[in-house]
């Protein structure tokens, strides 16, 4: 029995699904199951129901039932066995499928054409030639309407384990209209007469084996805890310290936080990544059509991975896995996808009272929440971090594999750096945008842009030193797209009107943008611009609304542009007092260098949403001290090891 409206998705449930839809001949020769998933309770019924009340829980099953542009979306009660709605959805596209991504490679290696400019290459054994279908864009090709698409590249592996992307095969691309598996076009970029671009001369292995000797001083690291963690979780139900939340899980957004409060105080409601995308900067016609939406065209749940201890995480470990639908509709489980475990982060606050010596400090800790996704050749890792003092933090870690270009050895181009002989990558983007529905204290809130406003020399400021906080509030919804500035120190305050702290103010959470974040760069009239609106600005700020869940609609694949935060704040809708969703866009603009080759060393981005009188003080004084022995400044051992804390 479902603990909780929001506990997990179950497989039991999921097979529920499966046989109502079997039973109900949905699931035909030929079709895929996009995805079943959990119909989220709207806020209004998650606040009326109790514990001890029935859990009615209602999925979602997305259906492909063959290769045009139909889409078939039901909606199934698990008590009842029933399909309750089903609707047909025309003209929009899937996220890529996994059974239809396999089947355009197997249609690229059969055809002759490919085989032919594989040959141009003196590549003749194709076994260890390596096929990555892209998500197609949305370039006004005729061929391409009515079709899902895949645009293939190509790289070659020297065995089967090797690292294909240090030998791009460039220039060659092959359109595939995925639906029905069949090769559309294969451009050779090498016109007949030319040569192509050869092989790069370098493999770019990083495995151990490949790379050795390793180094031998490294000592162990070991954590231990020998009383356990300091958390709890009790179904989906997650409590350390005084926080508390669940998990969701989504094929898209992959790991959600709902309902997270601080001593019983409410903060977020519902926190995900609801879209990313990676454009390309460069112009030509071999890399300027890639761009990825990781979240609406592969899925960052559906591309999580498995983590193992002692390796992704360190600790006193809580693994969560993953539940899903494969595409032929059945229970999919991605075991240990979510890890869970406490970090010692430095120290938390810290004074020597100089008159008398004294001297306090505690430690910081922090709940990490985690799962890693590998979408092709990147990975992400989306760690979310709760500390004692009340700070939550995304933390976005970037590693995993250039996508990478052939250059003539010593060359490069405009738009690419050189990060091995014969090897470049193009320079790219990766924005991702967290949708952030705050609920602090309530669900009445506004939001202010806070940031200081510096004064003229004159009367007023003689010394000419001045400067102050200003707030703005955001009135409504075109205002309300906004662009970091660090020289201001720029941040977003979300505070709750109805309640004050003690010294009279609402009390707030404040979304920080703690790195430097570019926008999108790509031009307003783009296809990408069009289709990622959400990334061309940082903050965009709707009213409630659930069925706003995805920042670029829920069908980015191949869309023409225009879908998700572009079309909803067109009604320019009221912000004041009423409740409000942040949705953060941030990233890094990649400049590759051959330091990220040929595995790219983590690369960071994020954001911090920080209380801003929420509490009446330092919320972390009652954090206690280290205990006696734990902590100690012995002079005589001050260059001993043994000593755990200096
Ligand atoms: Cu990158």
């Amino acid at each position: 029995m479902t603990a909780h409206p929001l506990s997990l998705l179950h497989a039991d449930e999921v097979a529920v699904a499966h046989e109502v839809l079997s039973a109900a001949g949905e699931l035909t020769e030929g079709a895929a199951v996009v995805h079943i998933v959990l119909v989220e309770p709207t806020k209004e019924a998650l606040a009326a129901w109790a514990p001890g009340d029935p859990v009615h829980r209602q999925l979602k099953a997305l259906i492909v039932p063959g290769p045009e542009l139909t889409m078939v979306e039901l909606t199934i009660d698990v008590a009842d066995r029933r399909i309750v709605d089903r609707r047909t959805i025309e003209g929009m596209r899937p996220a890529l499928l996994m059974g239809e991504s396999f089947l355009a490679i197997l249609a690229c290696h059969a055809h002759p054409e490919y085989q032919a400019a594989l040959a141009r290459r003196g590549i003749t054994d194709t076994a260890n030639v390596q096929i990555d279908p892209w998500p197609a864009g949305s370039f006004g090709y005729g061929v391409e309407e009515g079709r899902r698409i895949a645009r293939c590249i190509s790289f070659l592996r020297e065995t089967e384990d090797d690292n294909g992307y240090a030998r791009p095969i460039e220039g060659l691309i092959v359109h595939v209209d995925l639906g029905r598996g069949e090769v559309l076009e294969v451009i050779d970029h090498a016109p007949v007469g030319t040569e192509p671009i050869p092989l790069a001369p370098q493999g770019g292995r990083y495995t151990a084996e490949h790379n050795s000797p390793m180094r031998t001083d490294l000592r162990p690291v070991e954590i231990t805890q020998p009383e356990g963690p300091s958390f709890t979780v009790d179904d989906n139900l997650v409590r350390w310290q005084k926080w508390s939340l669940r998990l969701g899980w989504d094929p898209y957004e992959g790991l959600i936080l709902h309902q997270l409060t601080y001593d019983g105080r409410s903060i977020l409601h519902r926190a995900s990544i609801s879209e990313m995308v990676v454009p390309y900067g460069d112009p030509g016609e071999v890399h300027g059509w890639k761009n990825a939406f990781d979240a609406g065209e592969w899925g960052l749940g559906r591309m999580t991975q498995s983590l193992t201890l002692g390796c992704d995480c360190l600790g006193e470990i809580h693994y969560v896995d993953a539940v899903m639908a494969n595409e032929q509709g059945t229970p999919w489980v991605v075991p240990n996808a979510i890890c869970m475990h406490e970090e010692d982060f430095g120290i938390g606050w810290k004074h020597v009272d100089l008159s008398t010596g004294h001297h306090e400090v505690r430690r910081s800790r922090r709940l990490v929440i985690s799962h890693i996704a590998t979408v092709g050749n990147y990975e992400y890792g989306f760690f979310w971090y709760l500390y004692l003092d009340g700070n939550i933090q995304l933390e976005v870690k970037l590693t995993g594999i250039l996508s990478t270009q052939g250059v003539p050895v010593g060359g490069s181009t405009p738009f690419s750096n050189p990060i091995a002989p014969g090897l470049a990558a193009p320079v790219h983007q990766h924005l991702f945008c967290a949708r952030l529905d705050l609920d602090v204290d309530g669900t009445e809130n506004r939001v202010e842009e806070v940031q200081v406003e510096v004064l003229p020399t004159g009367p007023d400021n003689p010394w000419g030193n001045a400067f102050r906080p200003v707030a703005t509030v955001l009135e409504s919804e075109a205002g309300a797209q906004r662009d970091t500035d660090a020289r201001s120190s720029r941040a977003w305050r979300v505070v709750n009107p109805n309640v004050t702290n003690h010294v009279g103010r609402p009390v707030g959470y404040k979304l920080v943008p703690t790195m430097a974040t570019p926008t999108l760069l790509a031009q307003p009239d783009s296809s990408i611009a069009k289709r990622a609106g959400f990334a061309r600005h940082n903050l965009w700020v709707t009213p409630y609304d659930p069925s706003e869940i995805r920042a670029a609609g829920e069908f980015p694949n191949q869309h023409e542009g225009g879908a998700g935060l572009p079309e909803w704040t067109a009604g320019d809708r009221n912000l004041v007092d009423t409740d409000v969703v942040l949705w953060y866009s941030f990233g890094v603009t990649h400049l590759p260098r051959p330091e990220d080759w040929p595995v790219m060393p983590v690369e960071y981005t994020g954001f911090l949403l920080a209380p801003f009188g929420f509490f009446d003080r330092n919320p972390a004084l009652d954090v206690p001290p280290s205990p006696p022995g734990r902590c100690h400044i012995e002079t005589d051992e001050a260059d001993d090891p043994g000593s755990s804390c200096h």
